[in-house]
């Protein structure tokens, strides 16, 4: 080979790269994603090869507290055949794991495995012993002394007979493994719902996950919130009076809702009367020129039954006859004392009848009591 023409040849090594001339003897990984509570899963061990080969070895390290190696299983496609054995699965406790394919030893030594890119050697079957979202590397390793067997270099492809190596072509591959979330959280308990005026709350118990995010409300079946609730109580308003709606609770967290919790039910319903206001005769909340003469209409004409007899007794003293008019009249007008409690503030303490008999007094609608 001339001067100019070893330079030609190493102008195409540099223009096409050794991978686009040759296949590159490589061990790897593929990238993968497991997850926590996953066991028995397979880590694909993959290879690039430039020519048949009679067997392979390789040594693995990995994260221990992350994954356990259960078992290595070549795969039947590349290592096919009664003079293959595979070898046994070194899993020390610090994480390295060795393990080879015993070539074919016996003639006619005709078992190989063929030149190939992304050919599947083994799977390596793991549980993941993560208990929380992580990640880990899973990396072939040409260099691990360990001092169980088998000792020497790893991740070799045996040429011939298995005493031979071609670890210096071999290139290290690499995995990052990412066990995905955790499983969803418990689902929530103790779910009460209850109504109020055209309003429903709900709560619930917290939940106990140390990666809990929040909680969804679910209103017959649909979502009500529109964004993560990260306390234990919802106020869901907009509610129809008298129309029951029923609530689950679900807790979230990176894995994802758990189960619906327990349904609770409530029907929300306009307030109940709150209450009654001294000197108001015609129960509407305020207090003007109609209330006394109201007054006079149930004392002298008779043409007006008042709900709340008491309400009438406007000076709060004795019964109710023309003096609360004129008492009535003069703090309207003259500037003359309030009435006494309950003024102006509402309250239950007057009754249906002035003797006290009956039902506390309240008005149709509570807001009216201002
Ligand atoms: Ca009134
Ligand atoms: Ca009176």
């Amino acid at each position: 080979m001339s001067k100019r023409d070893v330079l030609l040849c190493a102008a195409a090594f540099v223009v096409f790269g050794p991978g686009a001339l040759f296949a590159q003897n490589r061990f790897f990984i593929e990238d993968q994603t497991l997850k926590v509570g996953d066991t028995g899963v397979k880590i694909l061990l993959k290879a690039d090869t430039d020519s048949d080969r009679y067997g392979f070895a390789f040594a693995l390290k990995y994260d221990p507290a992350v994954l356990e190696v259960k078992d290595v299983l070549v795969d039947p496609g590349v290592a096919a055949g009664a003079d293959w054995s595979h070898g046994e699965v070194f899993n020390s406790p610090d994480g390295k794991l060795h393990w080879a394919v015993v070539p074919d030893l016996n003639p006619p030594i005709d078992k190989v495995i063929k030149a190939g890119t992304g050919l599947l050697f083994a799977n390596i079957v793991v549980d993941v012993k993560a208990t929380v979202a992580t990640t880990t590397d899973v990396t072939p390793q040409d260099g691990l002394q360990p001092n169980d067997k088998p000792a020497g270099g790893w991740t070799n492809i045996m040429t011939f007979k298995g005493d031979s190596t071609v670890h210096p072509t071999l290139q290290k591959g690499k995995i990052t493994i990412q066990t995905a979330t955790t499983p969803p959280p418990a689902k929530p308990t103790g779910v009460v719902a209850t109504g109020g005026d055209a309003t429903v709350n709900v709560k619930w118990n917290a939940n106990t996950e140390a990666d809990l995010q929040g909680y969804n409300v679910y209103r017959d079946g649909a979502k009500a919130n529109t964004t993560l609730v990260t306390g234990t109580t919802f106020d869901d308003p907009g509610r129809t009076n008298g129309q029951q709606y029923c609530y689950t609770v679900r807790a979230v967290n990176p894995g994802g809702e758990s189960p619906d919790s327990d349904q609770s039910c409530a029907t929300p319903a306009a307030a109940a009367g709150g209450g009654w206001k001294r000197c108001d005769a015609n129960a509407d909340g305020k207090i003007d020129l109609s209330d006394p003469v109201g007054m006079l209409h149930y004392l002298f004409v008779g043409d007006f039954t008042p709900a709340c007899l008491g309400a009438l007794n406007c000076d709060g003293k004795g019964k109710v006859d023309l003096t609360d008019a004129v008492f009535l009249l003069a703090f309207e007008f003259q500037g003359g004392e309030p009435p006494p409690a309950p003024f102006p503030a509402c309250n239950t303490d007057l009754h249906v009848n002035l003797d006290g008999s009956g039902d506390a007094c309240k008005y149709a609608n509570a807001s009216i009591c201002q």
